[in-house]
């Protein structure tokens, strides 16, 4: 059997690039079940649409799988089409977001054969077995149970029952859904993933510009790399999704996390780690095990990491042990860690389901920055109760913490709690057109809010520069940053929504410390 991954590519046009952390998981979980294939990876060879094309015609292919974050949804529906107008006996299975948000939107308007649903590491192995075999992928349970959706109007999947984790399409045409399999239990047993199937060098290289300020090595010699250390989030914030979203929150342990590391140092000169997490310490007892442990095992590195505000900024828990960890995180050689403050509004917090307070992200700024870790934090404008002066009242936490946010719009995503509300209430009414303008969170998409376009972007924009003024940071008038730069090739133009502010990347917007 013939099998091809491939990786999109999400921003093209930007400097960097980074290891696919969940695709390296799916074909190390293929390759180690003794499966040959190739790899397109569209993001590091900067493949134009007319190269992925060419090799879809210059070769055959019994299986292809692809996987995305549902924002390119534009650019996977051109890749499917393409490889069924040259391959239509092929078997298309798609992966992450773009397919496990939205099975019926995509197996609707694509000629999608297979939607993995969730973390694919065990259905993957299980799927490319049977499709191998020639063996049925499963059944319609009769009588036939439609499964509710909130994706419009469009035909519903059908309760079904085979290799669990995926969504395919039937020889009647019927879409049938065998629900989603449960989550790997002991992430610790999920082999590493091998990036030896990858031009490891290539991207280490690209990567190297997003490191921080280094104190251990010269900055220039940074390796940076990724290292997936836990799985989920314990929160359900109503503007969020990702694949684990059903699944329960599951850490690695340090020893396996410290073995990853260790094998990245020792096989790709890795020295600095970027824990890509939703969340990677969510309680301060268990951060303090796991960072002894790194401290313990002296690696020499640097880090970063994915917290939220109450992991330091809650008051209730003791002054001392808030402190004592993030010393102990600066001493592991964190550098800088992730956490949003999203809005400093009470109201819109709650509506955001975030269950923190804003003066929780005063109080972690400072902690940080008393032991010398830079904080990024991201804010979203739109919200539906936003109005001029809760722009001002984010804008004025973010200066009185003397952090320069990420800002970004609220940009419904599928199965989220703003997508319910979009739908529910006609912001969103063509799905497929939706999906297919939608970039960035920095891409102004859909006004929920009760003031006009123009005067929301005008607001965020000036107390935006507001900010940046008293901060003493010159953007060159880029405030607004992202790496979508309004989509490259033809297959992701948009066609609305184009970004109001040409200059971004918000990736290199550092929290001003
Ligand atoms: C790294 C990262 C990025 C990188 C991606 C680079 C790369 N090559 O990986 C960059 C910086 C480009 C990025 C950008 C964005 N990101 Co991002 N990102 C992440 C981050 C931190 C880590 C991703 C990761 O490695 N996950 C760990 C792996 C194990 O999980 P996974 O990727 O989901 O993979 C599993 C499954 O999805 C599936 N799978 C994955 N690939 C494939 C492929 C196939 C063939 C199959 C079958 C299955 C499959 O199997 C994997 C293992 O179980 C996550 C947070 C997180 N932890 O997920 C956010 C996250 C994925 N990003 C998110 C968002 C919102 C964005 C942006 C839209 C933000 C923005 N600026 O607006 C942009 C999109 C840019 C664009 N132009 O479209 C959301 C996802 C939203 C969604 N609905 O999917 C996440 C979950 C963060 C969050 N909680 O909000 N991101
Ligand atoms: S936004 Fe962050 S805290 Fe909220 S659900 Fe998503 S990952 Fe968890």
């Amino acid at each position: 059997m013939k099998i091809l991954f491939v990786n999109p590519c999400l921003r093209p046009t930007a400097p960097h690039r980074y290891l696919p952390v969940g695709l390296g998981y799916v074909v190390t979980a293929a390759q180690e079940a003794g499966f040959a294939f190739d790899l397109l990876d569209v993001d590091i060879d900067a493949l134009s649409d007319q190269k992925v094309e060419e090799h879809i015609i210059r070769h055959r292919y019994d299986v292809v799988l692809a996987g995305s974050i549902v924002t390119h949804y534009k650019w996977m529906k051109w890749f499917i089409g393409a490889v069924k107008a040259h391959q239509p006996h092929c078997t298309v299975v798609v992966g992450n977001s773009v397919g496990s948000s939205i099975p019926e939107v995509i197996l609707h308007y694509t000629a999608t054969d297979i939607v993995v649903l969730g973390e694919a590491d065990v259905t993957v192995v299980e799927l490319l077995r049977a499709l191998d075999a020639g063996k049925p992928l499963g059944e319609v349970i009769e009588p036939e149970t439609p499964i509710a959706h909130h994706n419009g109007a469009l035909p519903p999947t059908i309760k079904g029952r085979g290799i669990e984790g995926i969504v395919f399409r039937d020889g009647s045409g019927r879409l049938v859904n065998n629900g989603k399999r449960k989550a790997v239990k002991r992430i610790d047993d999920l082999p590493y993933p091998n990036w030896d199937i990858f031009d490891v060098e290539r991207y280490i290289h690209l990567c190297r510009t997003t490191a921080h300020d280094t104190t251990r090595y010269p900055v220039e010699e940074a390796r940076v790399m990724p290292v997936n250390t836990a799985r989920g989030c314990v929160f359900k914030c109503s503007f969020c999704h990702y694949v684990f979203w059903d699944d329960p929150y599951r850490h690695r342990s340090p020893e396996s996390v410290i073995g990853e590391i260790r094998r990245n140092q020792q096989k790709y000169g890795a020295n600095y780690i970027n824990f890509w997490d939703e969340l990677s310490f969510h309680k301060i007892e268990p951060a303090i095990k796991f960072v002894d442990a790194l401290i313990k095992a002296d690696l020499g590195i640097h880090f970063t990491a994915a917290i939220r505000t109450d992991l330091l900024g809650c008051a209730e828990d003791p002054y001392e042990l808030r402190v004592g960890l993030a010393e102990k995180m600066k001493q592991a050689g964190c550098l800088a860690v992730g956490f949003s403050l999203e809005s400093a509004n009470e109201e819109i917090l709650i509506a955001m389901n975030k269950r923190v307070k804003g003066e929780y992200f005063n109080e972690q700024v400072r902690i940080l920055r008393q032991v010398g870790i830079i904080s990024n934090t991201s804010i979203i404008f739109g919200y539906p109760q936003e109005t001029p002066d809760t722009i001002r009242e984010t804008l004025q936490s973010c200066l009185r913490a003397r952090v320069y946010p990420s800002p970004g719009f609220l940009l419904p995503m599928p199965a989220t709690g703003m997508w319910n509300h979009a739908i529910d209430n006609g912001y969103i009414t063509d799905i497929d057109r939706y999906l297919d303008t939608i970039t960035e969170r920095q891409d102004f998409s859909v006004n929920m809010t009760k003031m006009s376009d123009e005067q929301l972007k005008e607001v965020a924009l000036s107390e935006l520069a507001i900010v940046a003024n008293d901060l003493g940071l010159d953007f060159g008038g880029s405030l607004m940053r992202t790496g979508g730069e309004n989509k490259h090739a033809k297959n992701q133009e948009v066609e609305m929504h184009r970004n109001f502010n040409d200059t971004m990347n918000y990736a290199n917007v550092i929290g001003a410390v």
